[in-house]
Parts: C-alpha cells; sequence; structure tokens
C-alpha cells in the first residue's frame, strides 16, 4: 500500500510542478529548476498528502502543499551540492545543477525554488482560509530557515572544523534542524490544513527524522566499506561525528529500530488508518537510497 501510494504521489506532484511552472518560460535558470525538481523518493510529498488524507483535507488543496515542500527540498539540495558547500557531481543518478550549468544558476535556481515553494502554500489553491495559509506560511519559514533546515546546515559546516567531533546530543540537534524540520512540516500539514491537534504527527515525525537521518548515516558506511571501520569509532576523532561513529553500526540500527516504533505508536489516535504512515517509518530505515 505504501509503495502504491508513494509512486501515485510522486506522479501527482510531478504533474502539478509540471503544470505549476510551465508559465514560466524556458530561460536556464527556469530549466535548472524543473531539473533540480525532478524525480526523488518524494517522501515529504507523500507525508504531505497522507496527513491531509488522515485529517479529510481535499487533496486538491493539498496537492499545492506537497509542491511546495519538494521544492524546498530540491532548493536545499541544489545548494547543499554547490562547491562552497557538499561539493558534489551527481544528484538523483544525474549531474548536479552547478556541473551541468554553472554555479551561479545553481544559486539562483535554488532561490527561485525556494520563493516558488513559498508562492505554492500561500496561493488562494491551497487553502480556502488566509489565515491557515498564513499560518503554513510561517510553519514553512521557521521549519526551512534559522531556527530549522538552516540552522541545522549551518551546525553541521561549523562540524567539520570543529576541534572536537559533536555529542549524540548534539548531533541530534543538528539533524532535527537539517533533515527533521522539514519532515516535521510535511507530516503536520494535514491537522495544520484541517486545523486539528498536530501534536501526534508531530511526534511521529521527530521519530521519523532521526530514524531517516540515521538509516542515512549506516547507507553511507554500508555502501562503503572502507568507512565502516572509521565509522565506529577507531578513528572517529579524524572525521565529522555520524550516528553511527556514535553508537557503533549496530547500535545506530537498533536506535533506529527503536524510533521506528515510536513513530508507529505516536499514531495510536489514528487506529488502523494511519496504517500506511506506519509503513513509510518501516521504509525509512530499510530503504537503499
Ligand atoms: C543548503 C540550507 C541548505 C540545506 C541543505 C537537506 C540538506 C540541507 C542537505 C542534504 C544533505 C544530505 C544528503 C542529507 C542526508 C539526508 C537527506 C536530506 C537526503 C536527501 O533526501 P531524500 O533521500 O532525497 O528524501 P530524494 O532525492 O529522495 O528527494
Amino acid at each position: 500500500m505504501f509503495q502504491t501510494r508513494l509512486k501515485e504521489t510522486a506522479a501527482q506532484v510531478q504533474a502539478h510542478l509540471d503544470a505549476t511552472m510551465m508559465p514560466l518560460g524556458h530561460l536556464p535558470v527556469i530549466e535548472a529548476m524543473r531539473y533540480a525538481s525532478a524525480g526523488g523518493k518524494r517522501l515529504r510529498a507523500f507525508l504531505v498528502m497522507e496527513s491531509a488524507r488522515l485529517h479529510g483535507v481535499d487533496p486538491q488543496h493539498a496537492i499545492w502543499a506537497a509542491a511546495a515542500i519538494e521544492a524546498i527540498h530540491a532548493y536545499s539540495l541544489v545548494h547543499d551540492d554547490l562547491p562552497c558547500m557538499d561539493d558534489d557531481d551527481l544528484r538523483r543518478g544525474l549531474p548536479t545543477v552547478h556541473k551541468k550549468w554553472d554555479d551561479c544558476t545553481a544559486v539562483l535556481a535554488g532561490d527561485a525554488l525556494q520563493t516558488f515553494g513559498f508562492e505554492c502554500v500561500s496561493r488562494a489553491e491551497c487553502h480556502t482560509d488566509p489565515l491557515v495559509r498564513a499560518e503554513l506560511t510561517v510553519t514553512l519559514a521557521r521549519a526551512a530557515g534559522a531556527q530549522g533546515m538552516v540552522l541545522g546546515q549551518a551546525l553541521d559546516i561549523a562540524a567539520e572544523t570543529a576541534e572536537t567531533p559533536l555529542s549524540l546530543d548534539e548531533i541530534t540537534r543538528l539533524q532535527a534542524g537539517k533533515t527533521g524540520a522539514l519532515i516535521a512540516w510535511s507530516a503536520t500539514a494535514g491537522p495544520l490544513m484541517a486545523q486539528q491537534d498536530t501534536a501526534p504527527l508531530m511526534q511521529y515525525a521527530a521519530a521519523l527524522g532521526l530514524a531517516f537521518q540515521i538509516a542515512d548515516d549506516i547507507l553511507d558506511v554500508e555502501g562503503d566499506a572502507d568507512k565502516v571501520g572509521k565509522a565506529v569509532g577507531k578513528d572517529a576523532s579524524a572525521g565529522k561525528a555520524t550516528f553511527v561513529s556514535l553508537l557503533g553500526l549496530k547500535g545506530a540500527k537498533s536506535r533506529a529500530e527503536d524510533l521506528v516504533q515510536k513513530a508507529c505508536d505516536a499514531l495510536y489516535v489514528y487506529g488502523d488508518d494511519a496504517e500506511t504512515l506506519r509503513e513509510a517509518a518501516r521504509f525509512v530505515i530499510s530503504r537503499d537510497s
């Protein structure tokens, strides 16, 4: 069920992004926006659509919030890949935006994807009540900005030159911002749009976001056998701390499983109706990319 819903959401959000970007024309920066926002697992869009469904929100409205979060996620990846940050050549199996075009185009395409995301969520089509649209916009700004993803990214960059590796608490705080904040916004978009209690989905998302990042650290190590020795502590002082370097591979896997259980437990108020979200939590730690 989860895999089917994820595929359906991916197709819906892609069609929506294509249609909404259609009037923007074909300048290189616009083509770069389209290129960067295509593909990916669409996990954040799925969380928006599924939390909206659980709260009886019209999918025609929710799709605007799903497109918004995927555009903002895409912007963060374009900027993260730049030479001044991670300096990556490939993203989603294709050349990164600055490799395919150039650094200036990548900076501008990222900027434009971010503003496009805020446009999507503040448009009348996203919600009939302007106060709800304002709430969606403010919470998204907080999740993406200096209290959320940007803060996490800044802490991550600072950790690269820090004298001592981060502690478990510090890395948890960093990741709660860097990857957790957008995941939390996505999972709470449904109750926000329905003006209902966000607490159960907030708890679900906090555990899910952390499990997602631990799984990412595990994937990173398991994809590169040379990193295993370093990551489990032999040489942790020489590199940046990760959940694997701090907990060991086995400990990290067990922590991720505990977090998935916690995420599933947080959904008890929704009963069986939340089974697809529970499957999503299990998927996050079993994925291979
Ligand atoms: C540049 C402000 C700014 C922030 C960048 C998201 C981020 C912060 C950096 C990405 C670095 C990274 C690879 C983090 C690991 C977790 C993560 C966000 C992976 C990518 O998300 P997925 O797996 O990607 O959902 P897809 O391609 O499926 O959308």
